[in-house]
Formats: C-alpha cells, structure tokens, sequence
C-alpha cells in the first residue's frame, strides 16, 4: 500500500500484525517515511480498518509505538560490561566471547548452568517461541512459562480440555456479559464495540473487580468482590441457579460429567454464606444469579485478573462451569472465553525443538527466578530475551541481586534499555516486530498473521533467532531446525491436515497478511461436550473454596493487587512512562478512605509486605474497598519514588493449579513518610 503520489518515496503505509502480549493481536496500520538521510522509520500506527476485530483503531499503548521504536536510548549496538560501563563492542567480539564462556561452563558444569529466561515481549512463532531450540539443543533447563496464564490454562484445560473461546464476533448475540477478573476496556480493548453492540441489542454489562477501573465504570453493574473469593461467588450463584431451576438438564446429561458431585458442593453455598465471604450483598448475589440464569445467552469473560492468588486456579474453574449450568454453550453469544488459541491447530511437534526436550531435563518455574538465581541454583549463564525480569519478576529485589552475582554472566537481547538490560553484563540489540519477518497467533481471536519485515535494521540491531544461530555455529550444533528460516517455520507449522487450517497455506498467508481459521460461523466450541479424555465437560474435581494461606492480620490488613495499567503493556511503554514523568506521572497505591490512617492524599506510604518494601504517592479513593490497596501497572522501578517495581513486595508463592503466579495476593501494611525521608532513601 502507498500513499502520496508526489511523495511516494517518501511515505508509505503498511498493514502489519501487532506482536505484543494482549489477546487483540491487531492488523496495525503503520504510516513508514523516508526522512532527508535516506533512513526510513515508522511515524503513525493506527488499526486496520478493514480488519474485522481491529475495527480501525489502535490501543492507547501501541499508538506510542514509533516512539519507542525510534527512542534516542534504543540500543543499537551491541554492548559489554567493562569496568562497571557498558561499552559497544562488535558483533564478532560479543558472540565469540558468549560461546567461549558457553563452552567453559559446558565443559565444566554441564547444561544445567544456562538457564534461559523469556516470555512473551513478542509473540512470534519465530522470535518468541522457536529461538528456544539453541538451549533445547544444548539440553539446558526446561523454563517453565508459569508468570501468566498457567494457572488459567490448567483450570480450563481440566473442565474442557482444549482452549476455545466464545468467538469475538458472536458477543452481540449475549443478553448478560459478565466481565469477571478482567479490566477489558485496558487489556482487551477490542472487546468493547462488540460489548457496545450487544448493549444496543439490549444486554446488560456486569463487571466483577474489587475495585472500580475504566470496564467497571463502563459496565451497567459492578460487583466490588473481596479478592480471592471467586470460587464462593461462582458457587453461591451456582447453588441459586439450581435451586431456581435455571439448569438445562440435557445439556448436564449429554454434555458434561461430574454435576452431582459439583451440586453436593454448590449446595453448601447459601446466599447468607456467599455473601459473608465475598463481601458482597445477598441481593447482589441473586441478581447475578438470575442475570446468568435467566437472561438467555451469558457472554462470561474471564481475565487472568481472579487466578493470580493462591487458590486462582479452583476460582476460574468454578467461573468458567457456570455456562455448562445452564447449557448457555448452546445458545450463540452464550459460554465463556479465557483464550482462544486452542483453536490454532498447528504442528507445533518441532517448535522450538520441542522434539528434543528429554524427560529427565531440570525445569525452572519462571516465578521463581529469585531462587533460581541464588548461588545454590548453579546458573552460571543466563540468557534474557522478551522478558523484564528485573521489573516483572516477582520477588523483584532478590531477582536484580541474582542478576548482579559475580559468578553469573548475564546476557540481555533487547529493543529498550530495561532495568534488566542495564544489569547485564551483554546487551545485544535487537529488530522489533517491523524489522523482522514473523508469523502471529492470537488468544483473543482467530486470525492468523504474518508479517514481512517492512523496515531495514536500525543500527546493528538483529533478530533473537540471528544471535542463536550464531552461537549455535560457534558451538558446532548441527539441530537442523535451530537454522530455519520464518519461512522454514511456516512451511513446518502449517504442514497439519486440521480443518481448521484448510485453505490456509504458506502462499495465501504471505500474500493476504492476514487469514482467518476456517471455522464456520455457527460453530459452539462446546455445545455437544468437550475435548476432554471423557469427552464431556468436567464438573469434577469438584472446585471447593479454601481461603487464603495468608489471612490479613494486624500486621498485614491489606490486599494488595497490582493489575495492569492502561497506558503500559506490562513494562513495555515504561520507557514513555518515564518522558512522562517529567510531566507529573508517577505510580500511585489506591487506598480506601477507612485505611488512611496517617496516611495522606497525594504524601508518600511505605509499602510492606513480607517479601519487601517501596514506596509510592497515595491516592486516597473509594474506587477500591476497604482492605484492599490496589497499584496499576508495571512501571519501571526508576519511574518510582524509591527506584523500585512494584514486584519488590510480591512474592514467588505459586497457585494451586499450574504453577502461577500471585501478583495479586500479596498481604502488605502501609506507613506515611515524608517526602524528605523518601527522596534521602534514593
Ligand atoms: N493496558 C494493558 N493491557 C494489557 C496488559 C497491560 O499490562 N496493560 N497486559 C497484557 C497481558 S500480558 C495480560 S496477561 C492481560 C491481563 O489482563 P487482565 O486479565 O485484565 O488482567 P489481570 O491482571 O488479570 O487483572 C484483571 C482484573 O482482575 C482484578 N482482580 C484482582 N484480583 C481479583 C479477584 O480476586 N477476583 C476478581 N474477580 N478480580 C480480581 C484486578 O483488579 C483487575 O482489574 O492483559 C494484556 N493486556
Ligand atoms: N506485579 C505484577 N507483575 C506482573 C504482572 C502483574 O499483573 N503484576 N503481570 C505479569 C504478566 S501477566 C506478564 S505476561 C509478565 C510480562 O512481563 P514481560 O514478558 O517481561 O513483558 P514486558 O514487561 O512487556 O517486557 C517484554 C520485553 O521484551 C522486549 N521485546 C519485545 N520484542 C522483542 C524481540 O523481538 N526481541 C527481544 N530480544 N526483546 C523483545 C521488550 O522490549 C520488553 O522490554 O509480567 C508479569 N508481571
Ligand atoms: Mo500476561
């Protein structure tokens, strides 16, 4: 696509896929323009218009992308710690230094001494997921991708085995949706004209969220629910649902297995005793029982938001077997959506060369970083890619001083320098998503994408797939697939006879950009059973609420929860957030007005937690309920009062399913300090 005759050199507009970590994954429409020096950069991106879920706009995170794309501290060169500097050095000295040292650990200490750490900074087939082959190959630690959405995936994989969703297009048909755990209008934005639609044809909009965000003023009804108690809600309104008749009995008996034992627990969940846990009115409860029950279709959206406590695994399981109740998987618009991606039925056997991952291999679950890089931990090589652990990880404190330990190397591929990459002892630039050739899946929607790279390489910045290959040469790997091409990994993830890729070869990829999965529209994920080993849905083992291990207590009265802010895509844009600090933006801990205490409006808290403590400017607001603090966003530690992420009070405690994380589980207490004594503490 071009754009402007006379300058038709000089601007351009491409239609790309977007490669970050959010369900949307949109067609993006980027404005490309050749400035005087010849260099060609990125100016504009806005959505496709064209694109069905895209709808025409961009989020209010990604338009900023051009400026982090282009930001003056974007490295560009590679770079080695020396004498406490980072100092650019060649290409040839970095990789030849990395492989000696890999060799000499190798030889010394064997595989178990390179860890890799990632997650999703791109969502790539190549870049985010078949770049593992390099430490497959060397037989280096399994990482477990734990920090997201594994207590979530575990949970629906139990009840229906693959993950399927609701698809997008079908929420207007709803007459209730019921948004629980997820801030939409931030991390799904794309949701919304579906939402909106559905509300013209009449439905009403609930949001469950202990407090009240950008989706709860947007709802028509927002259930300020005590954290960690979804498991009781979703059994309180179960047990009403029940008792009211609101089952349908065929579709308990044709479709899912297990309602006798689930009914013997829901049972135990009157709307007294419901209430009394979740902090919520008994009216409320039945309400949302009869909104569920009655309405005709209920659209449920979970969000990651209700597993990330301890018990957040048995929460969402309970959540998402609320549509099997009332057979609403029958009825278009009806059901529940956590992620689509089951629905991308790739070969994925050699992805990443999983093919060579051996039973007996050491796993690292990522939460647990901290203690992976504690001297007992061994790790004497750590590589770095689509990840700011130094930011993200929880236990962020002990993390940075893993990262510091003199017996480590430390080596960073990033686009930005993170507080992680400033600890490294390499940093190795690296293209972004218009710079590299990739292919896109999405757990929001069903389109496939592929994008070509649209933009020379800025500087000596290179894919993380060049730099594994590198090495791997270095190394004398022969692993075949450590050496494909995108194009290679196309070819291999399309070569699968599923109907749901019919049509959607290589060649019809590459040409249109983008293609939908061929799944015919009045397809019901779930309307006759599920791909589970019964084949039905699986009410058991039964979901039981335990509260937390954790109680609040005098020393602990609060819960705090750190969700996601709308301006930041996890610390992506963190870069941003920090120009915008110079206008007055800053992290703020919500705190309800019957525990501010000392506390003042705009003045500084300590936040303690067991684990550590930050400070941060307190907002005094009944956006939140008592009991509970709340801080958006994974700002950059330096954006802080105190130079420290948020991550330095959460903890590594794992959920009960999956292995997940708890951002929002952390029981902290809160103390007034004066500007002075923070600003003395920097
Ligand atoms: N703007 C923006 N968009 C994003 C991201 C971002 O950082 N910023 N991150 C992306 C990524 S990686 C992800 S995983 C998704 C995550 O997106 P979501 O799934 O929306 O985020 P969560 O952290 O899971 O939190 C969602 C909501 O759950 C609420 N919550 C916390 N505890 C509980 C509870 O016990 N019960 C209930 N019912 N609600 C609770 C929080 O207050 C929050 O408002 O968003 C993606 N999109
Ligand atoms: N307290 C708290 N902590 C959280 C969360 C929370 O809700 N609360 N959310 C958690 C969740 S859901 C998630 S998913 C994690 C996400 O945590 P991360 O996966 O660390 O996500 P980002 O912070 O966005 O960092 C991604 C990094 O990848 C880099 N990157 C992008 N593309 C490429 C590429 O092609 N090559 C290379 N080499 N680098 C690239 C970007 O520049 C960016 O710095 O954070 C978790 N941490
Ligand atoms: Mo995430």
């Amino acid at each position: 696509m071009t754009t402007s005759s006379s300058a038709a050199a000089l601007s351009r507009q491409v239609l790309l896929t977007c490669p970050l970590d959010c369900p949307d994954a949109c067609r993006l429409k980027v404005t490309i323009e050749r400035g005087p020096d010849g260099i060609e950069k990125a100016t504009k991106v806005t959505g496709d218009p064209d694109h069905p879920i895209t709808r025409g706009f961009a989020c209010a995170k990604t338009v900023h992308y051009p400026a982090r794309q282009n930001h003056p501290e974007r490295p560009l060169y590679p770079m080695k710690r020396i004498g406490g500097e980072l100092v650019r050095i060649s290409w040839e000295q970095a990789l030849d230094e990395i492989a000696a040292h890999l060799r000499e650990v190798l030889a010394r200490r064997g595989p178990d001494a390179v860890l890799r750490y990632h997650y999703a900074g791109t969502m790539g087939l190549m870049e985010g997921h078949h770049v593992h082959s390099f430490f497959r190959a060397l037989g280096a630690p399994e990482l477990d991708e734990t920090i997201c959405s594994s207590a979530g995936t575990e949970a629906w994989r139990l009840g229906y085995g693959t993950r399927y969703a609701v698809p997008l297009e079908d929420v207007p048909h709803a007459k209730t949706i019921v948004l629980w755990g997820i801030n939409s209008l931030s991390t799904h934005s794309h949701l919304t004209p579906f939402m909106t639609q559905a509300r013209k044809n009449g439905a009403q909009i609930i949001h469950i969220d202990p407090y009240l965000n950008k989706t709860g003023r947007y709802a028509d009804v927002h259930l300020k629910v005590r954290p960690g108690s979804d498991t009781a809600l979703a059994l309180g309104v179960a047990r009403e649902i029940i008792e009211q008749g609101w089952t349908d009995e065929s579709y308990l008996r044709d479709a899912a297995q297990g309602f006798e034992e689930f009914r013997a627990e829901a049972e135990q969940w009157t709307l007294e005793r419901t209430a009394e846990t979740t902090g919520l009115s008994t009216s409320q409860i039945a309400d949302l029982a009869r909104a569920i029950g009655q309405s005709g279709p209920t659209y449920i959206r979970v969000g990651y938001g209700m597993t990330r406590h301890e018990g957040g695994g048995t929460a969402l399981r309970a959540v998402t077997l609320l549509p099997a109740l009332t057979g609403d998987w029958r009825r278009r618009g009806g059901g529940c959506a956590l992620s689509a991606s089951g629905a991308f039925h790739l070969n994925r056997s050699q992805l990443g060369a999983a093919h060579l991952i051996k039973p007996e291999v050491r796993h690292v679950n990522m939460n647990e970083l901290a203690d992976a890089l504690e001297p007992a931990g061994g790790v004497e090589a750590a590589f770095i890619y689509n990840c700011n652990p130094a930011v993200v990880a929880p236990d962020s404190g002990r993390v940075i001083a893993g990262l510091q330990r003199p017996h480590l190397k430390v080596i960073v591929l990033e686009q930005a320098m993170t507080e992680t990459a400033q600890l490294a002892d390499y940093v190795l630039p690296a293209t972004t998503f218009m710079e590299h050739p990739d292919i896109y899946t999405s757990y929001g929607h069903t389109w496939l994408g592929y994008n070509p790279a649209e933009l020379a390489a800025p500087g000596e910045a290179r894919p993380n797939s060049w730099v594994f290959q590198e090495l791997g040469k270095r190394l004398g790997l022969t692993e075949p697939s450590l050496f494909w091409t995108v194009d290679d990994l196309l070819d291999e993830v399309l070569s699968t006879d599923h109907p749901f890729l019919n049509g959607v070869t290589p060649e019809a990829l590459k040409v249109a950009g983008t293609l939908p999965l061929n799944i015919t529209e009045d397809w019901l994920p779930y309307g006759h059973g599920a791909p589970t080993p019964s084949g039905k849905v699986m009410f058991t083992p039964v979901p039981s609420y335990r509260p937390s291990t954790a109680p609040l207590s005098d020393e602990y009265p609060l819960r705090l929860l750190t969700p996601p802010a709308h301006h930041f895509l996890n610390s992506t844009y963190g870069m941003l957030g920090n120009l915008t600090k110079a206008e007055g933006t800053e992290p703020h801990i919500f705190v309800h007005p019957t525990d501010a205490g000392q506390l003042m409006h705009g003045g500084l808290a300590r936040i303690i937690s067991e684990t550590g403590e930050t400070v941060r400017r307190v907002r005094v607001t009944d956006e939140t309920q008592a009991g509970v603090a709340v801080v958006e966003g994974s700002w950059w530690g330096l954006s802080a009062p105190d130079g420290q992420s948020i991550n330095a009070v959460t903890a590594q405690t794992l959920t009960d399913l999956g292995g997940g994380s708890t951002f929002h589980g952390t029981r902290v207490r809160l103390e007034a300090v004066s500007d002075k004594s923070a600003a003395q503490a920097l």
